[in-house]
């Protein structure tokens, strides 16, 4: 999609924003015409619950092997080889297809998304080849250093997907954790990168 396509679907969501408000302060000022406050509460609360019916899609994206799958089976509370559980890689790209997770307890979905710069996704083909845009949100899976691709994905959101946002997560805490006389000090860096 061109910069002025989505220019157009911006505004065009915005448009629908200011209609759906108008609509629902049509709606509680009827209710409060017609039943009074406690017809008011009732549907002001049922408003305030319906963004739990929306579902949620988070894509889990970063380096090969920085653990996104790891994180999506520790956050699904399952091990690697449950059933149902993400294949886990030793050393070697293991993700290559993109699967969807569904949580049991809350309206979400993580995406566990192939790594980045390998031979088979390359930076510039990784946003076609994954549909990054598809997303609602974004993780952005880092294990050590944060590398130029995870610099370009966290840019893609917030340069170009002007309403959604990214958080960078940082995996493998215990390798750093493993050297005892550095740890606190090298966690509080890692805290406020
Ligand atoms: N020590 C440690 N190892 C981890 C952690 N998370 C993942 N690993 C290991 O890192 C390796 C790669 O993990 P994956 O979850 O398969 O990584 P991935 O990002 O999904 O990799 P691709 O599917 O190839 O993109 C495995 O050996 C995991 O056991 C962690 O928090 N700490
Ligand atoms: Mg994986």
């Amino acid at each position: 999609m061109g910069f002025a396509a989505s220019k157009q679907v911006t505004e065009e969501c915005e448009q629908n924003e200011d209609l759906q408000h108008e609509k629902d302060v049509k709606k509680f000022q009827d209710a409060f015409e017609s039943g009074g406050y406690s017809d008011l509460h009732k549907i002001v609360s049922d408003n305030l619950d319906e963004w739990k019916k929306i579902e949620l899609n988070i894509a889990v994206t970063g380096k090969s092997g920085s653990g996104k799958s790891s994180f999506i089976n520790a956050f699904m509370n399952k091990k690697p080889g449950d059933e149902g559980a993400a294949e886990v890689g030793g050393f070697e790209e293991t993700t290559m297809k993109i699967k969807k997770y569904k949580h049991e307890k809350y309206n979400m979905c993580l995406w566990d998304l192939p790594g980045i710069g390998t031979a088979r996704f390359p930076r510039d083909e990784y946003l076609r080849k994954t549909s990054f845009t598809q997303f609602d949100f974004f993780l952005i899976v880092t294990a050590t250093r944060l590398s130029e691709n995870d610099v370009y994905l966290a840019k893609e959101v917030h340069e170009k997907m002007e309403r959604k946002r990214f958080f960078l997560l940082r995996t493998k805490l215990d390798d750093v954790s493993k050297e005892k006389k550095r740890s606190e000090e090298e966690l509080e860096k890692i805290r406020f990168l």
